[in-house]
């Protein structure tokens, strides 16, 4: 059985390597929800609506697990779709908190996610859990996402990207959390305004992690290697960019229904 996976747009497809790697004999079916793009900027009830409706038509795929590599939909829907459906898998993403508390210096963490990951429960509870005593800042960057859905010419990419990181490195961040799966298709401006060793921090690879592990927990006599940590970061993969993001937009059918 296939593995459903869906994002509100191409940007699930920057945890793609790294599912790639980790299950790579898995047929996958990827829903890139651009009819219903930015969810970023909608309501939860909305997200979640989404979440019912593709989730459904997963089922009638019939998948054998459900994998949403993206934090606002994660955030707002996760939960409500486990409660809807009880047997399968289904596996969210969230931001890179914990990994940032442990390696900053400055005490100051800056975290980049959609309005709706900042604003949800989820997320602020993953903050007091996971970094207290650290100053979190946060930023919403809407403009980030329709930068890697829809690319604007050099001088605006820069100038989209590098102003909400100027303004966190002059707050004293020390390390930045790409808390949104459009956000490390940006990684190369990211780069290029903080350098090459600055901590930048996404969770691609402890998502896929997860995925199998609670894949390989369902197949009888293989729970032994599903022991994998799911706390667990990473740098950005490599290979992502905004133009590999416009090569991936022109392969992908949005779903509008
Ligand atoms: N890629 C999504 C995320 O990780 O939050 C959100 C994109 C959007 O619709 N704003």
């Amino acid at each position: 059985a296939p593995i459903g996976v869906y994002d509100s747009g191409v940007g699930g497809l920057s945890v793609l390597p790294a599912i790639r790697e980790l299950l790579p004999a898995d047929d996958l079916i990827y829903i890139a929800d651009a009819g219903h793009l930015p969810y970023g900027e909608k309501s939860p009830f909305y997200v979640v609506e989404r979440a019912w409706r593709i989730s459904d038509y997963f089922l009638s795929r019939g998948v054998k697990a459900i994998a949403i590599p993206c934090n606002t939909a994660t955030a707002a829907a996760a939960a409500v779709l486990r409660d809807k459906h009880t047997d399968l898998p289904i596996i969210g993403i969230e931001p890179a908190v914990k990994p940032a508390a442990r390696l900053t210096r400055s005490g100051v963490i800056g975290v980049l996610a959609t309005t709706g990951t900042l604003l949800s429960a989820k997320f602020q509870q993953l903050v007091r859990r996971e970094a207290p005593g650290k100053q979190v800042l946060l930023k919403a960057c809407p403009g980030w996402v329709d930068l890697v859905e829809q690319g604007a010419s050099p001088e605006d990419a820069r100038r989209i990207v590098f102003e909400p990181i100027d303004d966190l490195l002059a707050q004293g961040a020390d390390v930045l959390v790409l808390g949104c799966t459009h956000f490390p298709f940006l990684v190369d401006l990211v780069r290029e305004r903080v350098g090459p060793d600055f901590p930048v921090l996404e969770t691609g690879l402890p998502f896929a992690l997860e995925l199998r592990r609670q894949l390989l927990a369902r197949e009888p006599g293989a729970a032994a290697a599903a022991g994998m940590s799911s706390a667990l970061s990473s740098a950005v993969s490599p290979g992502l960019s905004l133009a590999a993001a416009s090569s991936v937009r022109a392969a992908v059918t949005p779903l509008r229904q």
